[in-house]
């Protein structure tokens, strides 16, 4: 839809000038930018409309709604949404021109069956007049939902066979001794095939879906075909957002051939990925702008954020408490130290102190890194989305950690999804009662079949939290 306007804030490149106004950035003071997930799209000519359809939307640049200073473009307006305190056109229509700022092809059945009405009736005229007398006001509250995400951690179990699975803070094998038998102790842990759990996630009505190829750093991502193919086959099964993590990075194939971390994203991006994740580079990547000070424009979150817009990037972080002493401690990021509250069985760390230390490899090494470094860090490199692990709290079912959520999202402007540590539903009502997180992840409760996506929703809607159900 962008492209049809005048010129845009993100690019001195001019657009094409058929719709008569700019695109802007939005506001980032009160609200966190990209703006993404879940929002109503409001018909302009049908204000009375009681039930207006969710799309998916991921942008940070808008047509902003000002029918005062661009009465032109307001004569394109079909529908408009609200995001925060602004208001923007999420939609155009005008003879047989429509394009939407939303994603169409990622809003599931809504976005399906808007499709299949344009196709079947592309003309269809609005009486152009009418738009100049309309102003929408604001609401109180803008109706961007909460998401839920279903994530799949995915990689090869002993038999060569991709299988998602899932570990307990990060160790991914059964335990020997659980309740298995010998034969399985020690297996990967295998909680079904990814494109058919992509599939039932979809229909149960996930908001987002994430891919993590856990086991990625120890191969040429290009190279991987089979984790391709499960992203291309889970594309067409799939009509809400996927992400891709695992092994975004500058890679040298075995015959020596370089492969950019732009090569790496683009081939999932052409899959159908909408989103990458990037875990252990984000760390390299800020530990080299605190040396150098300067963003050099190398790193992968800054040349893929370059090529396709900073809300396709997401930075996956895995940070793990480290305890100290608060009364002696005298190390690095003592301003960030932690203090534990109040006891119970669900807060064992009462009376305790820490900081939080980024990881690399799936947790397998610790970097002299906080997580607010991190998070500052990425963030200034051009990332558009947090996806915040915590490893102490993977696999526990003892919810998520709020105080980790509460301190990253202190510490940055773009939108955070909490992670690690769902064990009821409960967990996320608290979890966005308690924080102002836009996303909740979980992986083990959904795998395992304790706890549905829309019952998760119900939950949470009987809880005053605004989800699409
Ligand atoms: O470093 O760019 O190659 O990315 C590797 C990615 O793989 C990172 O995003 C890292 O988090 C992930 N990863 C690596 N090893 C593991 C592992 O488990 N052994 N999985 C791993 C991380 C964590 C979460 C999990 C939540 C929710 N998975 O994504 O889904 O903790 O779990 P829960 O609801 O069951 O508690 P790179």
């Amino acid at each position: 839809m962008q492209v049809l306007f005048v010129s845009s804030d993100e690019s001195p490149t001019p657009g094409l000038g058929i719709v008569p106004g700019p695109i802007q950035r939005f506001d980032c003071t009160l609200k966190s930018v990209p703006h993404i997930g879940w929002n109503a799209a409001d018909p302009l000519l049908a204000a009375a409309q009681a039930d207006p359809s969710y799309y998916y939307f991921v942008h940070s640049f808008c047509a902003k709604y000002n029918p005062d200073s661009y009465p032109d473009v307001a004569k394109w307006t079909y529908t408009t949404t609200q995001y925060g305190d602004e208001l923007f056109i999420s939609s155009i229509r005008k003879d047989n021109i429509f394009a939407t700022q939303f994603h169409p092809e990622k809003s599931g059945t809504a976005g399906l069956a808007l499709l299949d009405a344009w196709i079947r009736n592309p003309g269809s005229q609005i009486p152009l007049d009418c738009h100049l007398l309309i102003r929408p006001t604001l609401k109180p509250k803008h109706r961007l939902t909460k998401r839920i995400i279903a994530c799949m951690d995915v990689r090869a179990n002993d038999e060569g066979d991709l299988v998602v699975t899932k570990g307990d803070q990060y160790d991914v094998r059964e335990k020997v001794d659980s309740d298995l038998t010998a034969i399985t102790a020690g297996a990967v842990r295998n909680l079904g095939k990814p494109v058919a759990l992509a599939a039932r996630y979809y229909t149960s009505g996930a908001d987002e879906l994430c891919f993590l190829n856990i086991t990625s750093f120890r191969h040429s991502p290009l190279r991987d075909q089979p984790m391709l193919a499960v992203v291309r086959a889970a594309a067409e099964c799939v009509f809400v957002p996927l992400t891709i993590g695992g092994g975004i990075k500058d890679t040298i194939e075995p015959d020596g051939t370089k492969r950019s971390a732009l090569e790496v994203a683009a081939a999932y991006f052409r899959a159908g990925a909408d989103k990458v994740s990037i875990g252990s580079e984000a760390v390299y990547a800020v530990e080299r702008l605190r040396s150098t000070g300067i963003r050099d424009g190398t790193s992968a979150i800054e040349t893929i954020a370059h090529a396709y817009g900073s809300q396709a990037v997401v930075v996956s972080v895995d940070p793990r408490k480290v305890y100290v002493d608060p009364a002696t401690y005298d190390g690095p990021y003592k301003d960030e130290l932690v203090l534990g509250g109040p006891g119970s069985s669900a807060h064992p760390d009462d009376g305790k102190a820490w900081w939080y230390q980024c990881t690399v490899s799936g947790g397998r090494e610790s970097r002299l890194v906080s997580v607010v470094e991190l998070a500052r860090g990425v963030e200034t490199l051009g990332a558009g989305e947090i996806l915040l692990n915590s490893i102490d709290r993977d696999g526990t079912g003892l919810g998520f950690d709020l105080a980790l959520i509460n301190l990253v999202k202190r510490n940055v402007h773009i939108p955070v999804v909490a992670s690690s540590g769902a064990g009821k539903a409960e967990h996320f009502t608290e979890v966005f009662n308690e924080t102002d997180v836009e996303a909740g992840l979980a992986a083990g409760i959904f795998h395992r079949g304790e706890v549905g996506i829309q019952d998760t929703k119900k939950v949470l809607q009987r809880a005053g939290i605004h989800v699409r159900l």
